[in-house]
């Protein structure tokens, strides 16, 4: 299959997809590693530019994934490519609990300045989402001397055992795992699209709901926190209905329980706003980054509030590989290239264009229950037609219709039956419009 499609900036199928040398190596990779780790698309990248990926085969691929919302920069941004090189060459590692260096700083201050609220702030910075939010977690718990943790249903906060717990969902991320940590305690989501009553009523029914389980079953002075994505995005990129989240973090405030915003996979631009947290003026106690604040390299976060982030004596946070100095240096260039190319404003024209075209997806198709999302982060849910039963079958399909001819799309949601769009903040509008006809062609495939 040869779909030559000038020009060079954009999607070009030179063979299959994957093409006859990524079959090759993904060959040896089933001999080398476990079973237990998936992959979408069994391409293997050669390198990447803005928002193509130019797979080993030379077939160039529209990237709606952004290694899961990490890239929003690029791969391979220059400036971030350059400042890895020039922190490579003076050091690589010191490890910062032992001897301490500029980039750990200047990332903590950039958060500090970055995140919503005015207050006064602390950052510490570790090496993974999941480790941001193990520690979110323990620095709670310091500050209230309190055990429970509360989250909603569909959250994902990650694969260690606390926020493996912490994730709603079980196959893939739990099954087999067991037993799970203590003391997690799991309310509905404000999830208009699901609401039993309608989704008028979801924002102050699932308010109700967490507030009478953490008044009756835990006791509200048992609770350290309560952990939040703004928007939902392993789970199925849900939005919650306006209300619920404000309503949440005054709940939280009015009972001395630490109000925490997971933005790792939404922070940083992603949705139109620097942070998810800003389209309902959260101001959270404690905010976790990761993905995209590192521009590609692994560097996570926690910032909030100096009174509850200095509640953990000295020696009581960190790690070897914490703040790494070539992360920290490839971080502090993608934040600038978000601030200085306007990509929070690019992000909007993103959903600008694409958020009406898939709602005339959801509009055209008995299959697509509805479109959502904001800024970059945005979805389709599928479902049978004539109702909304989850149709994860229909969601596969088009994924795989979209892969073959090249154009990279996650699925995501508790039932598997969401597709989501997470490109690059730098694609072009020729690309994305590109890869919305591919995406509409497999809506139109379903009959
Ligand atoms: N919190 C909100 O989205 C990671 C998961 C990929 P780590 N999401 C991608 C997978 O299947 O492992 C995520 C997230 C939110 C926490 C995490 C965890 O971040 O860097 O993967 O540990």
């Amino acid at each position: 299959m040869t779909v030559e499609t000038a020009p060079a900036t954009g999607r070009l199928l030179r063979t299959e997809i994957p093409g006859p040398r990524s079959r090759e190596l993904h060959a040896a990779r089933e001999k080398a590693l476990p079973r237990g780790f998936g992959v979408v698309l069994p391409v293997f990248v050669d390198h990447v530019d803005g928002a193509l990926l130019v797979d080993v085969d030379g077939n160039r691929l529209v990237d709606l994934a952004s290694g899961i919302a990490v890239t929003s920069v690029g791969a391979a941004a220059p400036e971030v490519a350059r400042a890895v090189a020039e922190q490579a060459a003076r050091f690589t590692h010191t490890c910062f609990m032992v001897t301490e260096y500029d980039g750990f700083v200047g990332v903590a201050e950039a958060l500090n300045r970055l995140t919503p609220g005015d207050h006064e702030k602390r950052t510490a910075l570790f090496t993974t989402g999941a480790e941001a939010v193990e520690n979110a977690v323990k620095i709670a718990r310091a500050h209230t001397r309190r055990p429970a943790v509360v989250v909603l249903d569909h959250a994902y906060h990650g694969r260690t055992l606390m926020t493996m717990t912490m994730t709603a969902k079980n196959v893939p991320y739990k099954e087999g795992f067991g037993p799970f940590a203590s003391e997690v305690y799991r309310t509905p989501t404000a999830y208009p699209f699901r609401w039993p009553g309608g989704p008028e009523h979801a924002a102050q029914e699932a308010l109700a709901a967490l507030e009478e389980m953490i008044l009756t079953q835990i006791g509200a002075h048992n609770v350290a926190c309560i952990v939040a994505e703004p928007i939902q995005g392993e789970g199925g990129f849900i939005v919650p209905a306006d209300g619920f989240l404000p309503g949440v973090q005054e709940f939280a405030r009015k009972h001395g329980i630490v109000f925490v915003a997971d933005e790792i996979q939404s922070g940083f631009g992603r949705t139109g706003a620097m942070f998810a947290c800003e389209h309902e003026g959260l101001v959270p106690d404690l905010i976790t980054t990761a993905k995209a604040l590192g521009g590609g390299m692994p560097v996570s976060a926690v910032t909030g509030r100096a009174e509850i982030m200095d509640a953990v004596d000295p020696g009581g946070l960190g790690g070897t590989y914490a703040g790494n100095p070539v992360a920290c240096a490839a971080a502090l260039a993608a934040i600038e290239l978000i601030e200085s190319r306007d990509l929070v404003g690019r992000a909007r024209a993103i959903e600008e264009l694409a958020l009406p075209r898939l709602t005339g997806l959801a509009e055209s198709s008995a299959y697509v229950g509805e479109a959502r999302g904001r800024g970059a982060m945005l979805a389709l849910e599928f479902v049978q037609p004539g109702g909304i039963v989850p149709n994860p079958d229909a969601a596969k399909a088009v994924a795989a219709y979209a892969n073959a001819r090249g154009v990279l799309t996650l699925t995501c949601g508790t039932f598997g039956n969401v597709i989501r769009l997470l490109p690059p903040l730098v694609i072009t509008d020729e690309q994305l419009n590109d890869a919305l006809d591919v995406l509409a062609e497999g809506v139109a495939d379903l009959g």
